[in-house]
């Protein structure tokens, strides 16, 4: 298992030099989170990246929030361009030496909180989201959740909540089916795995269609196309938000078939209603039995990525939310604590 920690560039609050203090960590994940969709992505700036990251000897292997152009998402007559753009941009990442593409295939929004900043008793601060809330909210006269407000003019997104009316569930997996039939040969070619994150939170937003809800819906993906370039983010605070989902069931059979190439480890504390904050790392903390998440990468010998996914806000930090460095440092302790307990646990 190689425990990375997401990192934002050089203007993240959180400097490599800190993160290099987390013991037992293996590197970053990072992106170039402005790039612009359908551009290429310049060579210079992930070699940057890396060599940033070499210098605190930490390895940088996986890409996330490698994002998908909506077009590809609602099947326009543009796909096909944008596809070939997406194509050309993995022979970019294989030559800079990523492995792993961490990507999602949620319309308009990915994650959605209705708060960034939720406090808790004991004086620290969260993502959390209330179904109240988001109720309320009329589409029709913007949608502005926090996070989200900047990202598109009003025109802009009543034009694309429009056009995903023509896009019901079905469709939306028929337009994956079709972008995932033309990249995952050339993933397989360039040695890189895909891994697709599931809906975050796993329900339909706004009259949205979602498809990576479930335990059906992750075998249905890997279906169509049965190889492990075609794989997973297994995601457990974004699974965990559906009390229905068994997610160290859903981590036994995905891991141990070897589609899992990255986990994002997270607890949740998960309200009768659906609403939920994002909780401390331990079991005890939230609705997640973490123990048996990881007993379940364990028992299925998982060789892969995974990171906290995020963290409170703790001991006066500030910065991008979810993405400070103490909570975020405490989780990777747990991560190895759960691992050696494993490990140690079984040899005895
Ligand atoms: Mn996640």
């Amino acid at each position: 298992m190689k425990i990375i920690f997401r990192w934002h560039g050089p203007e993240d609050p959180v400097s490599l030099e800190y993160i290099a203090q987390i013991p037992g960590l293996y590197g970053i994940v990072s992106s170039l989170y402005k790039q612009p969709l359908g551009t290429l992505w310049p060579e210079q700036s992930l070699l940057h990246i890396k060599r940033l990251a070499h210098a605190h000897k930490l390895q940088f292997d996986v890409v996330d929030s490698f994002r998908i152009h909506e077009d590809i998402k609602l099947g326009k007559p543009s796909r096909d361009r944008l596809i070939n753009e997406y194509i050309e941009n993995l022979h970019i990442l294989a030559r800079c030496g990523i492995k792993i593409v961490c990507y999602n295939f949620m319309p308009v929004f990915d994650w959605t909180r209705t708060n960034l900043a939720y406090p808790l008793p004991d004086g620290s601060n969260t993502l959390s989201y209330d179904s109240a809330t988001i109720d309320a909210i009329d589409p029709r006269e913007g949608i502005d959740l926090p996070g989200w407000g900047a990202k598109y003019a009003p025109e802009r997104l009543q034009q694309l909540l429009a056009d995903y009316q023509q896009v019901d569930e079905e469709k939306l997996w028929g337009n994956l089916a079709y972008f995932l039939r033309k990249v995952i040969p050339v993933a397989q070619t360039l040695g890189l795995r895909l891994a697709l994150h599931a809906d975050d939170p796993p329900r339909k937003l706004f009259g949205l269609p979602r498809i990576l809800k479930n335990v059906e819906d992750h075998r249905r993906l890997l279906e169509i196309i049965d190889h492990p370039a075609n794989g997973l983010t297994l995601c457990t605070g974004s699974l965990g938000c559906d009390r229905r989902n068994d997610v160290p069931a859903m981590v036994n059979e995905f891991a141990a078939r070897g589609r899992v190439h990255f986990v994002h480890f997270r607890n949740v504390k998960v309200s009768d209603n659906g609403d939920f904050y994002e909780s401390a790392h331990p079991s005890a903390s939230g609705s997640l039995d973490m123990g048996a998440i990881m007993a379940a990468l364990y028992d299925a010998n998982y060789q892969g990525y995974i990171r906290p996914d995020h963290g409170r806000m703790i001991w006066g930090e500030t910065g991008v939310p979810g993405y400070g460095l103490y909570d975020r440092a405490l989780g990777i302790m747990y991560i190895q604590g759960l691992w050696e307990g494993l490990s140690k646990g079984k040899q005895r």
